[in-house]
């Protein structure tokens, strides 16, 4: 998966009315889009269709997967069925659930990204512990592409350490959680930002600055 400028924009906007007209301010910048449960629960899986098909951008849905497999497999059939690109899914809950996922993206040559350690503070709670081994869990069982914070860049690395230099990483926490574009790149192949850019006065400056950040 490539990704243009290296950013992924979070489009965590209450409707669809919003996030078309940050679309239209932001849609030369960039080319993937994740969507989440703000504007999926607000207005349907249609929001992902509507997008794409208006912007010709890629979609991930940041549904963090996490249940058993034979509900996993029908979450992730369905997104897929919306047009989604990829699904974002949760590796605490083992390899059994994400290898549904990952069967039922690669019967539409879909992808999903595994989530390991997450951005937010209290990630270091429960999640920090076993985030290497879902990395390693990911590697054993096929997975490509991966999420990893970049609040943490040494806790970064170490997943990038652990699932090679091929695989694709994408980044949140870039921002508002305090992460910063260019040292994120250094380990991941794609950043994420949500609330720098659509709580902006002017979505396509905060854009650009975060691109010349990058190219520094
Ligand atoms: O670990 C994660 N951290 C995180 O912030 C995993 C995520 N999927 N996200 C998502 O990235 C979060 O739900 C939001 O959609 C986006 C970050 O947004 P912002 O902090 O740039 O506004």
């Amino acid at each position: 998966m490539d990704v243009k400028n290296n950013i992924i924009l979070a489009m965590d906007v209450p409707n669809i009315n919003d996030a078309m007209e940050l679309m239209d301010k932001i849609s030369d910048y960039i080319d993937t889009v994740k969507i989440g449960y703000p504007l999926v629960l607000a207005e349907g899986l249609e929001s992902v269709s509507k997008i794409k098909k208006e912007y010709n951008c890629r979609v991930i849905c940041d549904f963090k997967v996490a249940d058993i497999p034979a509900t996993n497999k029908k979450i992730a059939d369905v997104t897929f069925q919306s047009g989604a690109d990829a699904i974002i899914v949760h590796g605490f809950v083992g390899w059994d659930s994400v290898e549904s996922c990952l069967e039922s993206a690669k019967k539409v040559d879909k992808d999903i990204f595994l989530l390991t350690e997450m951005s937010h503070p209290g990630a270091t709670n429960f999640m920090q512990p076993v985030s290497m081994n879902i990395a390693s869990m990911g590697m054993e069982i096929g997975i490509t592409h991966y999420v990893g914070p970049s609040t943490r860049l040494d806790r970064l690395k170490m997943i990038r350490d652990v699932v090679g230099k091929d695989s694709f990483i994408i980044s949140p926490g870039v921002g508002v959680q305090g992460g910063d574009p260019r040292e994120t790149l250094q380990f991941a192949d794609a950043i994420i930002v949500g609330r720098s850019i659509y709580l902006s006065e002017n979505p396509a400056n905060s854009l650009e600055s975060i691109i010349d950040a990058i190219e520094l």
